[in-house]
């Protein structure tokens, strides 16, 4: 369905989405990810944006280039107005998962950090035309790359997902405005079933405990804070879904996003004991939503099981 590459040049001449993040990755042998099906697969296309999709999902993904003068609520704003349109003339009203890329996100735009301007304009479009804001979030990511127009990657569905908080943290969208002027409109994690599986993706987890940043310049702590977080979510998402995640036959695929290549002996240290360490790992250098963040996980868990 589609391709994802974290630097590396993709050839173009495909017919399936492409996606080139500049976020370099750090260590292991170069990887790309990448998206299947084996149901039957159709495309669309528009200047802006590339999907793949099959009877019951979407994947996709739109480009928005930042223009001079215009700030990056306005740029955001547009790119989500586009996307909700588009999954929705295409008949994928429900939004699964979200990523979000762009660069110099914690650079200060006419008085306010790029990453606050993005959550404004996300926000606008989100409570515009989204029927159960904020309920109907799904889990996301939003990480700095070192260059690139702003991307936004999605998966959406056909049918809703299941929409998760973490019992450890506040919910995202109701963070207090000492983090901006809107709040960041995510969920912890969604959890979505098919015929065949069902599926955990569990949003860019960092070391945060109800709203509060833990652990400033310490990376070893960030990394065990933010699994502790991913274990309560993990757990919540079994509790409230009956699906089994935990099992040790459970197919999981990791992203870790580090903010400087120097802090990767210490994030791995603290991976070690962890069960992460057994499954796909990938790390990537890109900067985190939150100055003092060093780090931050996502991941997609897959269960056979199904809800007891
Ligand atoms: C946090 O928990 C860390 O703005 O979409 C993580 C995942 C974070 C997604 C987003 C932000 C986002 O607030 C930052």
């Amino acid at each position: 369905m589609a391709v994802i590459s974290f630097g590396h040049t993709l050839p173009d001449t495909v017919s399936y989405p492409t996606i080139l993040l500049d976020l370099p990755q750090i260590d292991g042998l170069p990887l790309v990810e990448v998206w299947m099906s084996d149901q039957p697969v159709t495309m669309h296309r528009t200047p802006d944006c590339s999907m793949a999709m099959t009877s019951d999902v979407l994947l996709g993904s739109i480009h928005v280039d930042e223009r001079s003068c215009i700030s990056l609520d306005t740029t955001a704003y547009e790119g989500y107005r586009d996307l909700l349109q588009q999954i929705r003339a295409l008949g994928y009203p429900h939004l699964w998962r979200v990523w979000n890329y762009f660069p110099r996100i914690n650079d200060d735009q006419d008085g306010l950090e790029r990453y606050r301007r993005f959550c404004v304009g996300r926000h606008q479009a989100l409570t515009e035309s989204m029927i159960d804001f904020p309920t109907a979030l799904p889990a996301a990511t939003a990480v700095g790359t070192r260059s690139g127009p702003l991307q936004i990657v999605f998966l959406a569905g056909a049918h809703p997902a299941t929409h998760l908080g973490n019992p450890r943290q506040l919910n995202a969208y109701e963070y207090p405005q000492d983090y901006g002027p809107r709040s960041p409109s995510f969920a912890r994690a969604t959890v979505t079933r098919s015929a065949h599986d069902s599926r955990l993706y569990i949003a860019g987890t960092a070391s945060i405990v109800g709203h509060t940043s833990r652990h400033a310049g310490l990376p070893m702590e960030q990394t065990k804070e933010s699994l502790r977080n991913l274990r309560a979510v993990l757990n919540h998402a079994q509790h409230v879904t009956g699906v089994e995640f935990t099992e040790a036959q459970r197919r999981a695929l990791y992203k870790v996003y580090v903010r400087e290549p120097g802090l990767l002996q210490d994030i791995r240290r603290a991976l070690q004991d962890s069960p992460l360490s057994t499954h796909h790992l990938v790390f990537l250098e890109g900067d985190l939503c939150r100055r003092e963040l060093l780090m931050e996980i996502e991941g997609l868990i897959i269960s056979e099981s199904f809800p007891s």
